[in-house]
């Protein structure tokens, strides 16, 4: 005898398309023109500060940088469908989570200036700091959710992880976890087809990312990365869900428009006309479209936003750079004690007056 014993399928939802047109159906009642604007703005300050970023570090201003051009949406997407108390777990690359948050941006670049000092997060807001290691936030993540269940909290938590961090052991154990568990956890894969200069293609033959929730037993959902509003419902939905013991991992189809660091050269392994086919597909000129098409935005507004954004933006880059850090923290915080060794080193410093301006 053969049956069939398990059959899955993977959605993938988009509401704004990329001529800025809305599948009403499917829009959320909460979200009007005003929020779709706000969506919009923020996601020009997002692409503003990005900007900044990268000629910064061209300037030496400051440390190795890993943009966000091109996937705005989703991060501003699934950030403002987060509650207050709802707790975000990011990578390396979730600037925009941050700016959502309201992380002070003045920190963001002292972070930005490779001082630790940036990564202290406000007590008010719940968010854990930028990890490097690939995929091991997964673990944090779930773990966090855990606590949340495990002390009757309302928090869900929201994680994200690249295309290639779903590669990782990391990344399936904390599933498993989360589906045996059933925590209050949302995964977003950020999916920008690109791991360094590894393609998705190279990732997995699986269809998709989003199925590779399907084996550990939890809900899985495919979204258009680019489209904000898209990103907003699914995450939103997901959140519900999660809170209701059904964690959910959410693959959003989003593309790296620029370097993957300012330590990266594309160019030398991606061909340019993947980027310009990726380019029209971007969050927004969508936003831009259906904005002027409603006639609530033109050039002046444009203009003014600029204005105002740049304003903040630089006056945030003054106080990162007018930040004097205490070299000691080099030596703290490394053990739970200072072994000798390190004692040495401290006083080596010291002594050879390394500690004055
Ligand atoms: C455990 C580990 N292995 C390798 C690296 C080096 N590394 C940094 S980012 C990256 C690629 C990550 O790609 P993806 O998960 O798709 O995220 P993206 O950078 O595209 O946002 C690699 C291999 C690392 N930081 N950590
Ligand atoms: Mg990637």
């Amino acid at each position: 005898m053969i049956k069939k014993v398990f059959e899955a399928s993977i959605n993938y939802v988009q509401i704004m398309d990329n001529d800025g047109n809305i599948d009403e159906q499917l829009l959320p009642k909460e979200i009007d023109n005003q929020k779709i604007l706000e969506m919009y703005k923020q996601i020009v300050f997002a692409r503003m500060v990005d900007a900044k970023c990268m000629s910064l570090q061209r300037q030496g201003r400051i440390a190795t940088y890993a943009p966000i051009y091109g996937e705005e949406a989703t991060q501003i997407g699934s950030a403002m469908a987060m509650n207050e108390n709802d707790i975000f777990v990011p990578n390396f690359r979730q600037h925009a989570v941050f700016f959502n948050r309201k992380f002070p941006l003045e920190l963001f670049f002292i972070y930005e200036k490779a001082f630790e000092e940036g990564t202290k997060i406000p007590e008010n807001i719940n968010a854990y700091p930028w990890i490097v290691p690939v995929s091991t936030q997964i673990l944090h993540a779930v773990g966090i959710a855990y606590a949340q269940k495990f002390k009757n909290t309302d928090s869900v938590v929201l994680t994200y992880i690249g295309d290639g961090g779903t590669s990782e052991g990391n990344f399936y154990e904390g599933m498993n976890f989360a589906g045996i568990f059933k925590v209050p956890i949302v995964i977003i894969i950020e999916n920008n087809q690109w791991a360094i200069s590894v393609p998705r293609s190279k990732q997995t033959n699986a269809e998709t990312l989003a199925q590779k929730g399907i084996a550990a037993g939890i809900d899985c959902i495919q979204v258009d990365g680019n489209d904000v509003i898209g990103v907003y419902k699914v995450v939103k939905d997901a959140i519900a869900s999660a809170k209701n013991s059904k964690p959910v991992l959410i693959e959003a189809i989003t593309y790296r428009l620029g370097v993957h660091t300012t330590s990266d050269d594309p160019t030398k392994y991606r061909d340019e006309n993947e980027v310009n086919e990726w380019k029209l597909k971007e969050p927004l000129i969508r936003l831009n479209k259906f904005l002027v098409k409603k006639q609530l935005w033109d050039n002046e507004k444009q203009k003014a936003m600029e204005l105002e954004f740049s304003k903040t933006i630089d006056e945030a880059v003054e106080k990162a750079e007018s930040f004097k850090p205490d070299p000691k923290s080099m030596f703290e915080h490394v053990y739970s004690f200072m072994p000798d060794i390190l004692k040495q080193e401290e006083d080596e410093f010291e002594m050879n007056n390394f500690f004055v301006d």
